[in-house]
């Protein structure tokens, strides 16, 4: 059984800092499980455009409120605590935090451990592994 603890990955090479975001990253592909999952906090009043077509993604808000619109629609959704969305389709979309924002996101091809967003939104498919 794998145990981790939030408050102790924060403090490791789990948590990953970018601009409009900061994600520690629980389980990762080297812990075998078939998928990644991460604690997201997006920060108050950021607007981040993302494209995972390497990857599915699920993100589950547990905290703060915002609005994710999906570009090939325009359609737009509230996310506040509770609201799922599952990028099924790899779908191209913006996540604009009207505060900050935690979310529970759980990626398949699971993460290595180290991936920001490139130019196009996506992370790439190899990356650098995190073993703290
Ligand atoms: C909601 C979202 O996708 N934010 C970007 C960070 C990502 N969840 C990650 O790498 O953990």
């Amino acid at each position: 059984m794998i145990v981790r603890d939030l408050n102790a990955a924060e403090k490791t090479d789990r948590r990953v800092v970018s601009e409009t975001w900061e994600s520690t990253r629980l389980l990762l592909k080297n812990d075998a499980m078939g998928f990644s999952m991460h604690v997201t906090t997006i920060y108050e009043g950021t607007i981040t455009p993302m494209w995972y077509r390497n990857h599915l993604e699920a993100v589950l808000c547990v905290e703060g409120e915002g609005e994710i619109e999906t570009m090939d629609d325009g359609k737009v959704h509230a996310i506040r605590p509770g609201v799922i969305y599952a990028l099924d389709k790899h779908d191209k979309h913006v996540l604009r935090a009207r505060t900050r924002m935690r979310m529970v996101c759980v990626f398949n091809p699971p993460l290595h451990g180290k991936e920001v967003h490139g130019p196009d939104g996506a992370y790439p498919l190899e990356a650098e592994e995190v073993t703290a």
